[in-house]
């Protein structure tokens, strides 16, 4: 029989049993599940809808603006700002931290999204995300600035990401493990079906787009030389690899059945250190990781522990099973 908690029922239940949350945070949660319920339904309709394709914009970071990324951008937005929970945010798709208009009431919490991961897999139907990561305001600041926003991925009082994938599922962590919650299609309830998942420590699968093997560091590059030696190397296993181009599948299918995710450090451009965006990308990924019995590095730093200099900072991302990520971080020893 199919345990019917609801989201916000696991959520007034950690409330009540005193794990850290308050109300004004489950009103949060509340109102990114309908932003994300609002996503759902433009993914699914896709095509019906009109909503595909570029919106012939870029945003911050030179990319290419798909429809979608910049809806459900609007969906966050709209969802978010009139509660009174958040005192502001931040968006992988605006350029500047966004301040909750004046008419609203503000909370103490600062949240950071990004609407729509992987959209380069909008055109293609394959599974796509949101993902977003909440903590509290600096003490007595109302009118947060981007300064106030440079928090450390350990200060998260929430990380979580919604996949839109053959179901749409959120996945959550509070500090108190991780829990994944369905989409009833038909109710439009976020319902516990996946509660404390756990990620195995060993693997055979590794997931890293291979077109980079020339642009990355030794240590990397050692460590994936060797799975594919398989049995014939110093491993002697032979492994299996995924690439999704989606971080939120990767990071649910490392969730369900363990394995290694990277988008290490590369000298493609030396501007940049890494792909993925640290503040709405690798922190909540790295919590919910850790909270699943995970690692989460850049390599030579665990990624929780990086200081934050900008909203839209990179960094070099590996995660996954415990004991395949402690072997990179050990190679870049
Ligand atoms: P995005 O935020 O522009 O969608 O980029 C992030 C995505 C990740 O989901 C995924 O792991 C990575 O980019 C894939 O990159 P690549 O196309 O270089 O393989
Ligand atoms: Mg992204």
């Amino acid at each position: 029989m199919l345990d019917t908690t609801s989201l916000k029922q696991y959520l007034m239940q950690c409330e009540r049993d005193g794990k850290g949350i308050d109300l004004e945070f489950i009103a949060l949660i509340d109102d990114i599940a309908g932003a994300c319920r609002e996503i759902h339904l433009g993914v699914n309709h896709g095509a019906i809808l009109g909503v595909l394709g570029s919106a012939g914009s870029e945003n911050v970071q030179g990319e290419t603006q798909k429809k979608l990324d910049v809806l459900s951008n609007d969906y966050f937005i709209k969802h978010c700002q009139w509660g009174g929970q958040l005192a502001g945010m931040a968006s992988e798709e605006e350029d500047d931290v966004y301040e909750i208009p004046a008419k609203y009431p503000r909370g103490k919490y600062l949240m950071y999204f990004d609407p729509l991961d992987g959209s380069s897999n909008i055109d293609v139907n394959i599974t796509v995300g949101s993902i977003f990561s909440i903590v509290k305001a600096p003490e007595g600041v109302t009118d947060p600035k981007l300064p106030d926003y440079l928090i450390k991925g350990t200060e998260q009082v929430c990380g979580g990401f919604c996949l839109y994938g053959p179901s749409t599922m959120m996945v959550i962590t509070i500090g108190d493990g991780v829990h994944g919650f369905t989409l009833h299609p038909g109710t439009g309830e976020f319902l516990l079906t996946n509660p404390n998942m756990k990620i195995p420590e060993d693997t055979k699968e590794f997931a890293v787009n291979m077109s980079n093997h020339r642009f990355w560091e030794e240590p990397v590059q050692r460590y994936v030389d060797e799975c594919l030696k398989g049995t014939s190397g110093t491993r002697e296993k032979d492994f299996n690899m995924r690439w999704v181009a989606s971080m939120v599948a990767e990071v649910y299918r490392i969730l369900t059945r363990g394995g290694i995710f990277m988008y290490p450090k590369d000298n493609k451009d030396p501007n940049k250190p890494g792909k993925l965006r640290l503040m709405y990308e690798a922190n909540p990924m790295s919590y919910i990781v850790e909270q699943a019995g995970g690692l989460s590095t850049t390599g030579r730093e665990r990624i929780l522990e990086v200081q934050p200099d900008d909203i839209h900072q990179r960094v070099p991302v590996i995660l996954g099973s415990k004991n395949e990520v402690q072997r990179v971080i050990d190679y870049h020893k």
